[in-house]
């Protein structure tokens, strides 16, 4: 038995070895622009493929249900007090296993079951826990939507406030996943206020960027903000919930919100933490704590307003006309061909990206008008304003052309040659 756990993964299981290896040479070979992902660095994965898997620690630091945790507790109070540090917290909480989670567990700290919730529609960029009907979130709550403008494509803060006026919601929640530009955090909190509303906030595909400064922060503002580790965060996939304190309508109770999001989390969610994961959320944290990131950070949003550039010079018609942030969406309605076809299309040729729905799309979810592309792993792996010209010519050459597979071939032969510039593992 014990020669069978020193073995490796190779001796031991050839079919997952070999999925391994095959998917970090893809990962090597082709241009991932699917901007809600990012490659971790050996640091953080050395942490997540580590024996800290092997432990049962259910509680929080120093009040564990399982003995034995006192390195586990020295981990996981370094991923506190690093988040903390890195986003200015009161309170943070490092257990969520995924965004999706992490949301869920926001939602049962502030809200009865069927509360009312405002939260952004997912066609227009929010998010489907954002009170989509398929969803928990659009099942368990009373979920009201917000739109963006039709010709600008931007929130109307007005429409928000108007809507929270009317339906009185006990949570506006912002953030989504499709949405290309700033989001105005002060204006959200200022229109929850004037309605008695929680102000909750979902940065997971802002994180990054929030850490180093280059987009609004919404931690000053919001009671609650939830967040993935893996986007522009660059950690391992996972997510935390920061709060404040105090609750600020409900000071009665015997507690604040700081518990009541723990407590939500464990024992009201989850059980055992994935501590091995939490350990690469605290080296994630200390490399988003350096001044390395606030460039990394900097890079991702100049390579995106160059990518953006670029594709507009080739006559693509971006929804908003542009990027603020790490993401740029695609309406292709003027390039006949769909959603569907160009990520296909593209896929073959070497460029990861997503079909995404676009505001006011006549299509359908599984065949809509758009793709969304973002650049946090191409930054990750040191490219610049350069290449986002190159890759942009390469979607440009790809969709006019989209049934040529040998075209497709030639570039993802193009595409390797300019990914062996810039080695990742
Ligand atoms: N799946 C994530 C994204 O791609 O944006 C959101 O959950």
């Amino acid at each position: 038995m014990k020669d069978f756990f020193n073995k490796n993964l190779e001796d031991v299981d050839s079919a997952i070895f070999n999925t391994i290896k095959n998917e970090t040479e893809r990962q090597k070979n082709v241009i991932e622009l699917i901007p809600s992902e990012n490659i971790v660095s050996k640091a953080v994965l050395q942490a997540m493929g580590s024996p800290l898997t092997n432990k049962y620690s259910e509680g929080y630091p120093n009040k564990r249900y399982y003995g034995g945790n006192e390195f586990i507790d020295v981990s996981e109070t370094l991923a506190i007090e690093r988040a903390k540090q890195l986003f200015n917290a009161e309170h943070a909480n490092v257990q969520p296993h995924s965004g999706a989670s992490a949301n869920i567990e926001a939602f049962f700290a502030l809200m009865q079951l069927k509360d009312k919730i405002m939260g952004m529609r997912l066609d227009h960029g929010g998010h489907l826990t954002h009170g989509h009907p398929v969803n928990f979130s659009g099942t368990f709550y009373n979920f009201i939507h917000y739109s963006v403008d039709k010709d600008t494509h931007l929130i109307d803060y007005d429409e928000v406030r108007s809507l929270a006026q009317k339906e009185r919601p006990k949570v506006i929640l912002a953030g989504g996943s499709a949405y290309p530009r700033i989001i105005d955090f002060k204006k959200f909190k200022e229109i929850a206020d004037e309605v008695g509303a929680y102000f909750m906030v979902d940065m997971a595909h802002i994180a990054g960027l929030v850490a180093a400064g280059v987009h609004p922060d919404p931690v000053p503002f919001a009671d609650v903000v939830t967040t993935t580790t893996h986007k522009t965060l660059r950690g391992p996939r996972g997510a935390m919930i920061l709060s404040k304190t105090e609750d600020r309508f409900d000071r009665e109770n015997k507690k604040n919100l700081a518990q009541k999001i723990d407590f939500a989390v464990f024992p009201g969610m989850q059980g055992g933490p994935l501590e091995h994961v939490i350990a690469a959320k605290a080296v994630c944290f200390l490399e988003a704590l350096q001044p390395e990131f606030k460039n990394y950070a900097q890079q991702i949003v100049k390579n995106a307003k160059a990518l953006a550039a670029r594709l507009q010079d080739h006559g693509f018609k971006l929804i908003s006309g542009g990027t603020d942030n790490h993401l740029i969406l695609i309406d292709l309605q003027n390039k006949n061909i769909t959603g569907k076809e160009a990520e296909s299309a593209l896929d073959r040729a070497g460029i990861c990206c997503n079909k995404n729905m676009i505001p006011y799309d006549p299509k359908t979810p599984f065949n809509p008008s758009g793709i969304r592309i973002g650049t946090p792993a191409v930054t990750t792996r040191g490219m610049k304003e350069d290449e986002m010209k190159q890759i942009a010519d390469w979607i440009a050459r790809i969709i006019a052309d989209f049934k040529n597979e040998n075209l497709q071939k030639q570039v993802a032969e193009e595409i390797k040659a300019l990914n062996a510039k810039f080695p990742i593992y």
